[in-house]
C-alpha cells in the first residue's frame, strides 16, 4: 500500500509548531502535524486550537477542514520537517534537548535521504551540528559519501522569532535568519519559508544562528535589568523611576526599557542561560543581568513587607498572575514567585489574587495556603494594600476613587497619574513609584 509522503511534517504543536503548520497548510502545503500528546492531535484534527492565541483559531480550522493539516502522533514520511520541541533550562542553567533527541529519534526512521530537516526550537549554540551528527550516526546509509546514490539530508536552523500574543502577524512579516550546515540545505529552506515569509530572509551558518536567536532575547533581558536595577536605585533615592525614564527617553539615543515585577515567560528569561552555560568566564554581563532580573521580584515582596510592619494581618491584592499583559500564561510569571514568598513572610496576611485571563488559582499556588482567585471588585473593596503586577487591559480603567484610603505598589507605572489621590506610607522612597 502507498503511504502519503507530507510536503511539511511540523514535530511539537505547540505555540509555534501549531501556526507554523497551519500557515503553511493554508498556503497549499499538505502538512502533517506531530505531538505526542494525544489529547492535542484530537483537539487540533477537530479544527481547535488547545491555547490562547490571537486569530490562530480560523486558520487552524480552515486549513483542517479543507484536509492540509492533518495531526498524528507517530512522525510520517515528509519531504521537509521542522522541529519545534521545547528546550527549556535544566538544572544547572543549561538547556534540557530531552524533547529535541526524542524528536530526533522519532524521526531519523522515517528518512529516506534528501530531505530537509528544520530545527526551529531555540537551541545552544553548536545544536544543529550536533543533531547531524546523530542523525548521521544513526543513519550512515543517508550521509555524504556513505550509502550508494542516497541523496543527503540537509540540517538547517531556523529560529523562531515570534511575539506571543502576535503569532500570527510576525509569523508572516518578520524577516528570517536560516543557519544551514551546507549552502544548498540553506537555499532548500529559503525556498520553503518564502511560502510563508514575506519578511526578509537572511542565510548564514547554523551557529551564527543560533546565536542570533538567543543575542536577541539577551539583549532585551540586559536591557529590562537596566531597567529594573534603576527602579531599585530610584526606591532607596526617592525618585519617581517612570518620570526619570520618561525624561531620560527624550535624548536621540537613549530609549530606557519599563522595569516590572521581574521577567517571565520561557524565552527571554531561559536564552541568556544558554549562552552563559556554553562561555560562562566571558558572559559576566550577561549572567548578572539575569541575576538582577531574578531578583527584582524578592524586592517587590521587601516593598510589600516593609509596608506592613505594623499591620502583619493586612489584606493584599495582587493584581496580576500572567507573565504580561492581556494573556493567560503564568508559567515562569514573576506573581508566582511573589505571591508565594508573600504567603510565607506574611502569614497572617490574606491574599487576594486577581488575573482577569486566568480563571482557576493555578497549581504553583496551591499549597500557599490562597484558595481561589478573586474578582477586581470584590478585591479592591476589602484590600488594605493594592500590589498591581500586570499591565493587563482591564486594570488600566481602576479609577483614583477605587484606590482611595489603600496602600499602593504599582510595579507596572500604569497609575501614575493617581498617586497624588494615594495615600501611601513612604519607605524611603515613595511606595507607590516602586517599579
Ligand atoms: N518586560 C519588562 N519590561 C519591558 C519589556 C518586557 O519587564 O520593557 C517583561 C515582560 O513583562 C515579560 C518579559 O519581560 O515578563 C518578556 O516579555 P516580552 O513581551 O518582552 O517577550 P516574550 O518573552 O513574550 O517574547 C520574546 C520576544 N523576543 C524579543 O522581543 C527579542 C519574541 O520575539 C521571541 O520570539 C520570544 O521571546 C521567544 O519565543 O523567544
Amino acid at each position: 500500500m502507498q503511504t502519503t509522503v507530507y510536503d511539511l511534517a511540523v514535530i511539537g504543536l505547540g505555540y509555534i509548531g501549531l501556526p507554523t503548520a497551519a500557515i503553511f497548510a493554508a498556503k497549499g502545503k499538505l502538512v502533517a502535524g506531530v505531538d505526542v500528546k494525544q489529547a492535542t492531535v484530537d483537539a487540533v484534527n477537530r479544527g481547535e486550537v488547545p491555547f490562547v492565541e490571537p486569530d490562530m483559531g480560523v486558520v487552524v480550522s480552515g486549513a483542517v477542514s479543507l484536509g492540509n493539516l492533518v495531526a498524528m502522533t507517530e512522525v510520517p514520511h515528509a519531504n521537509a520537517y521542522i522541529i519545534a520541541v521545547p528546550t527549556p533550562l535544566a538544572e544547572g542553567k543549561g538547556a534540557d534537548m530531552s524533547y529535541l533527541t526524542s524528536a530526533v529519534e522519532a524521526l531519523a526512521p522515517k528518512l529516506r535521504g534528501g530531505e530537509l530537516v528544520i530545527l526551529e526550537s531555540t537551541s545552544p549554540p553548536g545544536t544543529t551540528e550536533r543533531l547531524a551528527a546523530h542523525l548521521a550516526r544513526v543513519r550512515p546509509d543517508l550521509w555524504s559519501g556513505a550509502g550508494e546514490g542516497a541523496a543527503q539530508v540537509h540540517v538547517v536552523h531556523s529560529p523562531e522569532r515570534v511575539l506571543p500574543g502576535r503569532i500570527m502577524i510576525e509569523m508572516a512579516t518578520n524577516d528570517r535568519v536560516i543557519g544551514g550546515l551546507t549552502d544548498e540545505g540553506a537555499q532548500l529552506a529559503k525556498k520553503l519559508y518564502e511560502v510563508i515569509c514575506q519578511g526578509e530572509i537572511l542565510l548564514t551558518d547554523a551557529t551564527t544562528a543560533e546565536m542570533t536567536k538567543l543575542v536577541e532575547n539577551t539583549f532585551r533581558d540586559v536591557n529590562i535589568a537596566f531597567a529594573n536595577e534603576l527602579s531599585v536605585i530610584c526606591d532607596k533615592l526617592g525618585i519617581d523611576v517612570w518620570r526619570l525614564i520618561e525624561l531620560a527617553n527624550h535624548h536621540p539615543r537613549v530609549n530606557v526599557l519599563r522595569p516590572g515585577p521581574g521577567v517571565g515567560g520561557h524565552c527571554i528569561a531561559v536564552d541568556p542561560w544558554f549562552i552563559v552555560d556554553a562561555a560562562p568566564q566571558e558572559s559576566g554581563l550577561i549572567r548578572t543581568a539575569r541575576e538582577v532580573n531574578d531578583a527584582k521580584p524578592h524586592h517587590v515582596v521587601d516593598r510589600v513587607t516593609e509596608l506592613l510592619t505594623d499591620r502583619e494581618s493586612a489584606t493584599v491584592a495582587v493584581l496580576g498572575l500572567a507573565f504580561k499583559a492581556n494573556i493567560d500564561d503564568v508559567r515562569e510569571s514573576p506573581s508566582m514567585t511573589i505571591v508565594q514568598e508573600l504567603a510565607r513572610r506574611l502569614p497572617l496576611a490574606t491574599i487576594l489574587p486577581v488575573d482577569p485571563h486566568v480563571e482557576d488559582l493555578p497549581a504553583a499556588l496551591k499549597n500557599t495556603g490562597i484558595t481561589a482567585m478573586h474578582s477586581l471588585p470584590e478585591a479592591l473593596a476589602a484590600a488594605d494594600v493594592v500590589l498591581l503586577l500586570v499591565d493587563h487591559d482591564q486594570f488600566l480603567a481602576v479609577t483614583p476613587q477605587d484606590l482611595e484610603g489603600k496602600l499602593v505598589i504599582d510595579t507596572k507605572g500604569i497609575w501614575n497619574d493617581r498617586q497624588a489621590a494615594v495615600p501611601v506610607q513612604p519607605v524611603l522612597a515613595g511606595a507607590d513609584s516602586v517599579g
